[in-house]
């Protein structure tokens, strides 16, 4: 029975090492950081009801980062330690009872909560206010010296600035790749076939820890601030608030999301705001870190073997789980596009349980060397759909995932055109899959809105053969509706008048809903308002379709196609002679907004004000904000540690403006 519980920590240990030796040498985790959580909690259980079996160099005790030989080694003069754990408010109560009990304390605490950056951790030095040297935290004693490569990082200051800088001073904090510029980042390397990075977090240690810093001086990373440590020669406040608002007036980032709070209710009602901003914030965080602001406290309490006593981190829910592919079932879309879609093993990520997710196209199966049966990591980042960013290597009794070269629904013959990553069913609207697709989308909330006509409801009708078209709705009648599944004569009453009553709409809502080819509702908004009536937009050719905002040559071409085919017109006059009808557009109306016609670019990071409110801002004005720089853009507005977006702005010659200039442009005053 012992030798059991030996064998078992043992074989724990072993593997918690072989994680970590992925995770922190190779920067190629094998498991999801959940995973590694869970593994690690329960041999610290084992541990601790085996206190026998406890040595200090378990996994459980140690920091886990380790030195590659490549680089010079620094031994920290501080060790740089880890953070413990609570994963509830009950946990939290406990961290605070410990720490009373420590400090024979009845009164409330005030702590400083930081948001917990998904980063690597690194150490710099300043001696008379100059960087020095820069090392990764490594395994908490001894790290690599990254110096050259941190001077790379564009918001890190080479000389700090300001009055009282102690003589030497050791910053912590943590090296991030901003979600943004990994998008960006992954995107390109796509276009290159060249290998991206699983999330933010592996970009950022893999970006630093090049050998040539050539290579990451072209990454787009950034830096913040989280503590100090030696301070030689240097008074600082008594408080880690105050100090970390000292390090943003010497020059160095802190994120904006620092506060300080009273106790366990303050940091708990920190760390519901903080989760709920998450999604909205320009770095990746996995969670909050609550630290006893004061600076006494702080010493007094002291350290456990490798984590402070008086701090820990708050974990926010996974945005990365890992679970089983069980298969992959290939959909046809509206336009034919086949896209493959993964089953998996239902599994609890980002919020919400998954059991589906999209894998694109055939690129994307063949890029992730993706089995069926093989474990998976699925990532979900607060509202955005599913992905699975990995496959984690499996064993022999896996199966290949086979493209069909038929459409699994109509039979006709899949092509895929040379250069395109989609492969597409050609039987147009023969397919019946691609018919129900169209009427869906036709009905759907952005489009004309058909209250009741549901997925289920349209797949019947179909199928049934009482519609193939959209132009069919306006004929149904309540006698072809009750028959069908789940329809009472109540319900298709109110479809039936649902039908009749979205006839009244708009040019840009029935232009959004004939489904042509990359026109969504932005496109669909910006054709209405520049040609005003459809005969317009049906008249247009390539070159003027192509001086309206968001259409490019592909655009064009998709508009020009669709309207010439006799089917579509069919379809088209059909619709309008069952009454749908808009008012007419005024061009007046077009241009009421002063920001109007005019498109913005945000880049990089703002400090007083966020993205989102910065986009919702420009956009009441009547601009129109993107995502990418082009010749059609505008200004191009640069935040802090703007990358590759900035550079393609000065390119082309663009106006580029700083937040000033913004806040001043919207006036607005922070
Ligand atoms: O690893 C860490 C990440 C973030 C930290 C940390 C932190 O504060 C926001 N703070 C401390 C004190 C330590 N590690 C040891």
């Amino acid at each position: 029975m012992t030798q059991a519980i030996a064998t078992k920590i043992s074989l724990l240990r072993q593997k918690i090492q072989i994680y970590n030796h992925n995770y922190y040498t190779l920067d190629a985790p094998t498991v999801t950081d959940a995973e590694y959580d869970r593994q690690i909690k329960l041999l610290r259980e084992l541990e601790d009801k085996h206190p026998e079996y406890a040595t200090t160099d378990s996994p459980s005790q140690t920091v886990g980062g380790v030195v590659l030989d490549a680089f010079s080694k620094v031994t920290h003069e501080l060790p740089m330690l880890s953070l413990g754990n609570v994963y509830s408010a009950t946990e939290l109560d406990e961290f605070i009872e410990r720490i009373n009990n420590r400090l024979n304390n009845t009164a409330e605490l005030c702590f400083c909560v930081e948001p917990k950056l998904d980063g690597l951790a690194i150490s710099l030095i300043f001696e008379q206010g100059k960087l020095v040297q820069a090392a990764t935290r490594g395994d908490g004693t001894v790290g690599e010296d990254v110096t050259h490569n941190v001077k790379t990082i564009k918001n890190i200051p080479h000389t700090l600035q300001g009055d009282n800088i102690p003589l030497r001073l050791e910053v912590r904090g943590e090296v991030v790749m901003p979600i943004a510029d990994f998008h960006a980042f992954n995107k390109l390397a796509q276009t290159n076939d060249s290998k991206g990075f699983v999330n933010p977090r592996n970009a950022a240690a893999g970006s630093l820890r090049q050998l040539d810093s050539n290579l990451t001086a072209q990454r787009p990373l950034a830096f913040y601030s989280y503590g100090i440590g030696i301070i030689e020669q240097g008074d600082l406040a008594d408080s880690h608030y105050k100090r970390l608002q000292q390090l943003k007036a010497w020059g160095l980032p802190i994120t904006r999301e620092i506060t300080r709070e009273t106790g366990a209710k303050g940091c708990i009602a920190a760390y519901t705001q903080l989760l709920e901003q998450r999604s909205t914030l320009p770095y990746e965080i996995d969670g909050i870190v609550y630290k006893i602001d004061d600076i006494a406290l702080q010493e007094q309490l002291g350290f456990v073997s490798r984590a402070p006593r008086w701090a820990t981190a708050h974990k926010f829910p996974a945005q990365e789980e890992q679970t089983q592919l069980l298969d992959v079932e290939f959909q046809v879309g509206r336009t034919g596009a086949i896209t493959p879609v993964a089953i998996l093993q239902p599994v609890f990520v980002g919020g919400v349980t998954v059991s589906r997710a999209s894998l694109h196209n055939a690129d994307e199966i063949q890029r992730l060397q993706l089995k069926i049966g093989q474990t998976v990591i699925i990532r979900r980042a607060a509202d955005v759909i599913p992905q699975i960013v990995q496959a984690l290597p499996g064993t022999q009794a896996e199966k290949d995932i086979i493209f069909p070269k038929i459409c699994p629904v109509c039979h006709s013959e899949i092509e895929r055109i040379e250069g395109e990553a989609i492969a597409r069913c050609t039987g147009g609207l023969y397919c019946a899959a691609q018919r129900k697709e169209a009427i869906k989308y036709f009905a759907s909330r952005k489009a004309m809105n058909i209250d009741g006509l549901g997925v289920k409801v349209v797949e019947q009708l179909v199928d049934e053969q009482l519609i193939n078209t959209p132009a069919d709705l306006f004929t149904l009648t309540a006698e072809q509706l009750i028959p069908l599944e789940r329809m009472a004569a109540k319900k298709a009453e109110n479809l039936l008048t649902a039908i009749q009553h979205c006839k009244q709409t708009t040019l840009a809502k029935f232009i959004l809903a004939l489904g042509i080819r990359e026109v969504g509702d932005a496109t669909a908004k910006n054709l209405a308002e520049h040609f005003l009536t459809l005969d317009a937009i049906q008249a247009a050719n390539l070159e003027t379709l192509e001086k309206v905002d968001d259409v490019g040559k592909i655009v064009a071409q998709h508009i020009v196609t669709f309207f010439r085919q006799v089917h579509n017109q069919e379809v088209i006059q059909a619709l309008l002679a069952a009454g749908i009808h808009w008012p007419e557009i005024s061009a007046k109306e077009t241009q009421a907004l002063p920001l109007e016609g005019k498109t913005y670019v945000l880049t990089g990071t703002l400090t007083r004000m966020d993205r989102n409110e910065a986009k919702q801002a420009l956009q009441a004005l009547g601009a129109k904000v993107s995502g990418s720089v082009s010749k059609k853009t505008d200004y191009v507005v640069a935040g802090e540690s703007a990358g590759s977006k900035l550079t393609k702005a000065q390119e082309l010659g663009i106006d580029v403006l700083t937040e000033d200039e913004l806040l001043n442009l919207l006036d607005i005053q922070y």
